[in-house]
């Protein structure tokens, strides 16, 4: 168990690593010498670069300058440690959604949204390899109907990680898809269902509704689903993060983020970002394109390698 927690904790620190070494060692440069007003000017652009958003920026830069005011000959470690607490406060606060338990009888569901190319279907197989590890029988629904390919994607990693899945012809009404899914896993006494939907932009009302659909239609066969609803972010996708956020989460409130291609990004304070104005956690972070490349999110390691503090 405690080496498990460890390499956890050391994978997340090792995603954070872009996003480390270009906060942290900005932030360490530029109190690394005596500061003054214009400081803190620097200090707001190079939070706006690992996209904490305006609320956290604001937020930061105001507990700085009110604990140095204080402190006014605080060493750099201080400083970090007091933008921490700070972050770390955010984090823990209650979410705004929480996740449904299933009856015991009814498989866990599992909704994915997303905007086109955000990685929704490669997090549903890193999710199901996930579970299936746990011992669970895992089934994902090909809610994809629209992109061509996108059925044979899905069943390509079903094969190959020799789950269930349940499709349908390509164009056909992806709530039409979930319903099967939804009576397939409890005919079979499945555990989790993972519904795949098709890339969506935002600002496209019409599909928004489709996912709407997909959920009530869901709720006909298991009135407490979905019990999760995941939305699929890419970490380089930069603030419109916290509108594909927003949106979605009016018509399929969201429980929880899968924040994908972290391993190229150096952006993640989004996490902080959209947890400080909407209250939806980070829950997955996507680090490669394997079925093993996901990490489970903890706070304290994000927090640790955000600020470049600790080992
Ligand atoms: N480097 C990296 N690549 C990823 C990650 N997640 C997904 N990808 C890649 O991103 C691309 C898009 O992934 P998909 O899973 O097809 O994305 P999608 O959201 O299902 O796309 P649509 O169905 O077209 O909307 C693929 O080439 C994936 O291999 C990740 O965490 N890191
Ligand atoms: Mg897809």
């Amino acid at each position: 168990m405690f080496r498990f927690f460890q390499s956890s904790y050391q994978k997340i620190k090792q995603a954070l690593s872009k996003t480390r070494s270009s906060l942290g060692s900005r932030l360490r440069a530029l109190f690394g010498k005596p500061w003054d007003d214009a400081t803190f000017g620097s200090l707001e652009q190079i939070l706006y670069e690992a996209d904490l958003g305006t609320a956290c920026v604001e937020d930061f830069v105001a507990v700085l300058k009110k604990e140095l005011r204080l402190k006014p000959h605080a060493d750099i470690q201080t400083i970090l440690q007091i933008l921490h607490a700070k972050a770390r406060e955010t984090l823990e606060s209650p979410p705004q959604v929480l996740p449904k338990t299933p009856e015991p009888k009814d498989p866990l569901v599992i909704l994915i949204v997303g905007v086109n190319g955000s990685g929704k279907t490669t997090s549903i197989a890193k999710l199901a390899s996930n579970f299936q590890k746990q011992g669970k029988k895992v089934l994902v629904a090909a809610g994809d109907t629209f992109r061509a390919g996108a059925i044979d994607q899905l069943s390509l990693w079903a094969e190959k990680l020799k789950i269930d899945i349940v499709k349908s012809k390509p164009g056909s009404d992806p709530s039409a898809v979930a319903y099967d899914a939804l009576s397939a896993a409890k005919a079979r006494n499945l555990d989790v269902v993972l519904i795949d939907t098709a890339g969506r932009l935002q600002n496209k009302t019409d599909l928004m509704h489709e996912l709407e659909k997909m959920k009530r239609v869901c709720q006909k066969l298991i009135p407490s689903s979905p019990h999760e609803t995941l939305l699929v972010l890419d970490a380089n996708t930069g603030q419109n993060a916290l509108d594909q956020a927003q949106i979605f989460h009016q018509f399929v409130p969201l429980t929880g983020i899968i924040l994908t291609k972290l391993d190229g990004s150096a952006k993640g304070g989004i996490i902080l970002s959209i947890y400080k104005q909407m209250g939806v956690p980070v829950q997955w972070i996507g680090v490669g394109e394997k079925a093993d490349d996901l990490i489970h999110f903890e706070i304290e390691p994000y927090l640790e390698a955000l600020f470049d503090l600790g080992s």
